[in-house]
C-alpha cells in the first residue's frame, strides 16, 4: 500500500497550494447570489462547496474527475475475461485522479482483502437485531457498531495528533470500512433472506466478484455488483448522502459516525430507496395487468392514477440532471444485453417512452427523465435478489466509495467544521420588502 500512499501524499502536496491561494487572495470574490427561493427550497442549485472528485452537468451527468461514466468503463482495467472495470480501480481513480495501471489496482485488491475481516461483535449485534429491521438500518448500525476501530479517532485523541496528517488515518479507516462493507452487506442479505446460511470469502476474487460470490449468485452477476457499485460512487457532493457523510465528517467525526449516518439519509424514499419504490410501483402495476405487457394507453392510466393519488413516479426526475440519467443508460445497455427478455424489463422500456412526456405535461417537473433508480432494481430481480428492500443497501456500498474518498480529501485540505447561517420568516420579509 506504501506505493499508492505515496503517490496520494504527492497529490495532495501538490494541489494545497491552490486551496490555500484561492482562500488568501481571493477568499471575498462572490461566487453567486442566492434567492429566496432557494434559501427556503432545499438550497437548490447553491454554490457552496467544493469537491474535485465529481462534478454534475445538468445535461451531461456525472463525470469522475473528469470521465464520463462510459469512460470510467472504457479506461480502467478489468477483471481477465469480465466486461466491467475493478471497482478497486474506481476507487484508485477516485482518490488520485489517474487511471491505475494492473499492477496499481492489484495493490488496492490485496490490501482490502488483508482488511475484510469483520469483526465477530458486529455479527453479534446484528444477529440481536429484530430480523424485519429494515437491512439500511441494520447497515448503518454495524457501520456504527464498528466505531471503535477507528484509527482516525484514536490519532485525534492522541498526543500526535496533526490536522495536516489527518487524511492518512482517514484513509486508514476508509481502506478497513470499504474491505468489509460487501461483506457485511452480504451478511445482512443472507441471514434475512437465505435461511440465515452464510459463504465464506474467496481468496482469488476482487471485491466486486467476491461480493456476488459471497451473496451466493452466479457470474454475470459479478459483473452487475462492479458496474452497480461504480455507478453509484458519486454524484458531486451536495445529494443528501454525500453532503451527510462530509458535514458529518466536517466535525471530525471519523468514517463510521460520518458513513452510518450518510446511509441514514440514502435511506430516504426521496433518494436511495427510490429503487425500492420503483420496483413496487412496477410490480404493482404488473400485478394489475396479470403479468402480461399492457398497451401504452393502459399505462398512461397507470401513471396518472399514481399522479393523482398525489404520489411521485419512482425513478423520474432529479434536483439537479436535466436529461436521462447517464446511469440510467449503463443499465440500460446492460439489460439489452443480458435480460431483454425480461418482462420487468419490457415495462421498464416502455415506462422510459410513456412517463417523461406526462411528467412534462405537468408543467412543473424540472427533469421528466428516469434516474440510476428507474432501472436498478430490474437487474437486481432478474438475477435473483428479488427482496427489494435490500436494493438500497447495494446502493450505500457503492456511494461508500465516493464518500470516503470524498472525506479523505476534505481532510488532506483542511476543511473546516460547516456552518451555514439561517435566518428567520421575518428577516425573509424584511429582505422581500414585505414587512419593514
Ligand atoms: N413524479 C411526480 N412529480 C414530480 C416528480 C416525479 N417523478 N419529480 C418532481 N416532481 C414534482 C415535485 O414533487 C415538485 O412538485 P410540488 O411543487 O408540487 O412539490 C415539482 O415536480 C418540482 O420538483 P423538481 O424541482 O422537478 O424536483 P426536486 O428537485 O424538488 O426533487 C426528486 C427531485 C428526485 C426528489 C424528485 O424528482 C422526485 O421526487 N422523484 C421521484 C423519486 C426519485 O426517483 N428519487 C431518486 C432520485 C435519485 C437519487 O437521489 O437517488
Amino acid at each position: 500500500m506504501e506505493k499508492f500512499k505515496q503517490k496520494l501524499a504527492a497529490k495532495i502536496d501538490a494541489h494545497r497550494p491552490r486551496t490555500t491561494k484561492l482562500l488568501k487572495e481571493f477568499g471575498n470574490v462572490k461566487v453567486d447570489e442566492i434567492t429566496i427561493r432557494q434559501v427556503i427550497g432545499g438550497m437548490r442549485g447553491v454554490k457552496s462547496l467544493v469537491t474535485d472528485i465529481s462534478y454534475l452537468d445538468p445535461y451531461e451527468g456525472i463525470r469522475y474527475r473528469g470521465y464520463t461514466l462510459p469512460e470510467v468503463f472504457e479506461k480502467l482495467p478489468k477483471p481477465a475475461g469480465k466486461d466491467y472495470p475493478y471497482v478497486e480501480a474506481m476507487f484508485y481513480l477516485l482518490l488520485t485522479g489517474d487511471i491505475p495501471t494492473e499492477n496499481d489496482v492489484q495493490e488496492i485488491v490485496e490490501e482490502f482483502k488483508k482488511r475484510r475481516q469483520i469483526p465477530q461483535y458486529v455479527i453479534d449485534v446484528l444477529r440481536a437485531m429484530p430480523r424485519d429491521s429494515h437491512p439500511m438500518a441494520m447497515f448503518s448500525t454495524a457501520i456504527l457498531t464498528m466505531q471503535r476501530e477507528s484509527k482516525f479517532a484514536k490519532f485525534y485523541a492522541s498526543d500526535e495528533w496533526d490536522k495536516m496528517r489527518a487524511w492518512e488515518y482517514m484513509l486508514e479507516d476508509a481502506l478497513d470500512l470499504l474491505a468489509k462493507l460487501p461483506g457485511v452487506a452480504a451478511y445482512i442479505y443472507r441471514m434475512k433472506y437465505k435461511a440465515d446460511t452464510h459463504i465464506p470469502p474467496r481468496d482469488d476474487l476482487d471485491l466486486g466478484g467476491n461480493f456476488a460470490h459471497q451473496m451466493g449468485i452466479p457470474e454475470p452477476f459479478d459483473d452487475v455488483a462492479r458496474m452497480y457499485f461504480i455507478i453509484h460512487a458519486d454524484h458531486e457532493s451536495g445529494n443528501v448522502s454525500a453532503h451527510t457523510g462530509h458535514l458529518v465528517a466536517s466535525a471530525l467525526s471519523d468514517a463510521y459516525y460520518a458513513i452510518s449516518a450518510a446511509l441514514n439519509g440514502l435511506a430516504g424514499p426521496l433518494h436511495g430507496l427510490a429503487n425500492q419504490e420503483v420496483l413496487k410501483w412496477i410490480q404493482g402495476m404488473m400485478k394489475k395487468f396479470g403479468h402480461k405487457l399492457p398497451d401504452d394507453k393502459e399505462i398512461e392510466q397507470y401513471v396518472w392514477d399514481t399522479l393523482n393519488s398525489g404520489k411521485v413516479i419512482p425513478g423520474y426526475g432529479h434536483a439537479v440532471l436535466r436529461k436521462t440519467d447517464p446511469r440510467y443508460m449503463v443499465q440500460r445497455e446492460f439489460a439489452l444485453k443480458h435480460l431483454k427478455e425480461d418482462l420487468l424489463f419490457k415495462y421498464v422500456d416502455k415506462l422510459y417512452q410513456i412517463v417523461p412526456p406526462i411528467l412534462e405535461s405537468l408543467g412543473k417537473v424540472k427533469n421528466p427523465w428516469p434516474n440510476v433508480d428507474a432501472h436498478s432494481g430490474t437487474i437486481l430481480w432478474h438475477y435473483g435478489v428479488r427482496e427489494y428492500q435490500f436494493y438500497t443497501v447495494l446502493f450505500g456500498v457503492g456511494r461508500s466509495f465516493g464518500i470516503l474518498s470524498n472525506i479523505t480529501w476534505d481532510r488532506a485540505l483542511g476543511y473546516p467544521i460547516e456552518r451555514p447561517k439561517s435566518l428567520t420568516t421575518d428577516m425573509l420579509e424584511e429582505i422581500a420588502g414585505i414587512k419593514k
